[in-house]
């Protein structure tokens, strides 16, 4: 049997990627060109070398590359073909590249010589991407009477020293020539020899901050523990967005946005606030970072970008200590005040109650995705301070690809307790509205291969896009043209949307049918009527 020049270059390039970048995941939509890439990542994964999924959409495939990605932390591969199925990846790679998430977008393409000549499918792939990609490597077709299997290496060892230096996502467009596959040599049987790359310890910029200075710390998208760590050390209270992964501890002030908004004197006194992460939610917040009278210290995130929206930032650090004596009575004042203003749920079905339902129904398995728009704002405001998995594209916060993203999250959930041996796999609930739910339907579809998935698509249905409703323009013109213009009110049927895509589908119409929807296992649709 021959080998195809394409096959020895793909299988090794595979095989080198996987091993070396330590890939759990490879996702995959079909196509002609890039056929040689296909078939080893179905080696690998019949070698129990990587899990691959296929999905028919690649916008919808490489949203939930993202999510498998943010939810694992390690890069994850994906394989298209060439043609306007790369620039279906658009969307997810500009996400990717605003939140720091590690994509590898593995997208074919025909060789030089059928190229800017009207070749079917072809078109300029190298630069498509823009800056959204760290770097494009342009490689040229494998063929006969070259080392393919050392070129594959050589690219592999380039792409992780790339991915090194550079968060997010990384382009390989790959020229394929006919033939464009064969069946040997299998990418499994490979021996992977490209090895790590040496880092060199990086440089740490300190601030030394006095202590009396009166701080609130805000951690945002991309914060991480670190903040907590920081308001935990010096007593300062912390403001953390639902999906910072830093919402949770003593220091936490969940209601910080009704007291910023009530002008609370506490709020007033604030002299300093130090940020971590992309804060997106709260005006209120917002605002305090044009406060003249108060100065703002960023701590330089390693995802989420240069973040300094009014231009006054004083520092720009990786870690934070003081001069001088802590004083814990500013938290103290904090926390009173957190207390007594503490949101007061009522007994309706509405936006609050359904947040404070999904936050109760998850616990440390489990995994919480939060559309845009309002439901996430609502977590923002009432959501509880707890330890648990919290995500949302807060990158770019695009209502695009949530229900893909949250599927996966799910996929990632579902194997790590597969391999870890644990019995009960975690719920993954991704909490929505109804115009984000249908602008991303198709990725309902999701393969059977993929296996059980606990996965909830919550549609809080309020009848098209209300956050609209707070824009000014809301009261300048007419109702219909509100409506046709902003709102997009809907009414689509999402039971047969559920069935369309054999999902379960279940109806939520008052507040006590709630938390027993929420223990669904499995693919459920669960549509919450909040008008
Ligand atoms: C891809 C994309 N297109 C458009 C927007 C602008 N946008 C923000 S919110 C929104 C409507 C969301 O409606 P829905 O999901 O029902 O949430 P609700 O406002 O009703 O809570 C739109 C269109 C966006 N953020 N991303
Ligand atoms: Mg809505």
């Amino acid at each position: 049997m021959t080998e195809a020049p394409a096959q020895v270059f793909a299988a090794n390039l595979l095989a080198n990627l996987v091993s070396a970048l330590e890939i759990g995941h490879i996702y995959l939509a079909p196509g002609s060109r890039s056929q040689a890439l296909a078939v080893a990542a179905e080696q690998l994964a019949s070698a129990a070398k990587v899990k691959l999924h296929v999905r028919i959409d690649e916008r919808s495939m490489a949203f939930s590359a993202l999510g498998t990605a943010m939810a694992t932390q390690t890069p994850v591969a994906l394989i298209c073909t060439s043609g306007t199925a790369v620039a279906n990846l658009h969307p997810a790679v500009l996400e990717a590249h605003h939140a720091g998430v590690p994509l590898i977008l593995l997208t074919a393409d025909r060789p030089e010589e059928l190229r800017g000549v009207g070749a079917n499918q072809t078109t300029d792939q190298v630069g498509i991407f823009g800056s959204a990609v760290s770097v494009v490597f342009d490689v040229e077709a494998p063929t006969d009477g070259v080392d393919e299997a050392e070129r594959a290496r050589d690219l592999a060892g380039a792409v992780m020293s790339a991915m090194h230096e550079s968060p997010g996502p990384v382009q390989l467009n790959l020229a394929f020539r006919e033939p464009l596959s064969s069946s040997q040599p299998d990418a499994s049987s490979v021996v992977a020899t490209v090895g790590s790359v040496e880092s060199a310890e990086p440089e740490i910029e300190w601030a030394i901050l006095d202590a009396s200075v009166p701080t609130v710390v805000i951690a945002a998208a991309g914060a991480g523990e670190e903040a907590v760590e920081l308001a935990e050390s010096f007593g300062w209270p912390l403001f953390a967005e639902p999906s910072s992964a830093a919402r949770f501890g003593l220091n936490a002030i969940v209601s910080y946005r009704r007291l910023l908004q009530q002008k609370h004197e506490l709020a007033s006194q604030i002299k300093r606030v130090i940020v971590f992460g992309k804060p997106t939610l709260s005006r209120q917040v917002n605002a305090l970072f044009f406060d003249e009278s108060i100065e703002t210290i960023v701590v330089k995130s390693k995802s989420h970008g240069h973040f300094d929206v009014a231009r006054r930032a004083t520092q720009f650090v990786d870690e934070i200590t003081v001069d001088d004596e802590v004083d814990f009575e500013w938290l103290a004042h904090w926390r009173l005040a957190d207390h007594e203003n503490e949101f007061q749920f009522g007994d309706n079905l509405d936006r609050a109650n359904l947040v404070r339902e999904v936050y109760a129904a998850s616990n440390q398995n489990d995994c919480i995705v939060l559309g845009a728009s309002r439901l996430i704002r609502e977590a923002d405001s009432v959501a509880p301070a707890k330890p648990i998995a919290v995500f949302a594209n807060r990158g770019l916060a695009g209502i695009d690809g949530t229900i893909a993203t949250a599927a996966g999250i799910a996929i990632a959930n579902h194997d790590y307790f597969i391999d870890h041996g644990v019995d009960s796999v975690g719920v993954t609930r991704a909490l929505m509205g109804d115009i984000t739910a249908l602008h991303d339907v198709g990725s309902l579809a999701i393969d059977k291969n993929d296996g059980e998935l606990n996965l909830q698509v919550i549609v809080g249905n309020d009848g098209g896009g209300t956050i609209f409703e707070t824009l000014e323009i809301a009261n300048t013109i007419d109702d219909q043209s509100f409506d046709r213009l902003f709102r997009t009110r809907q009414t689509i049927d999402f039971w047969h949307l559920a069935e369309a895509y054999g999902w379960q589908y279940i109806r939520v119409e008052r507040l006590e049918q709630l938390a027993p929807a929420l223990q669904a296992r499995g693919r459920v649709l669960i549509e919450v009527l909040l008008y």
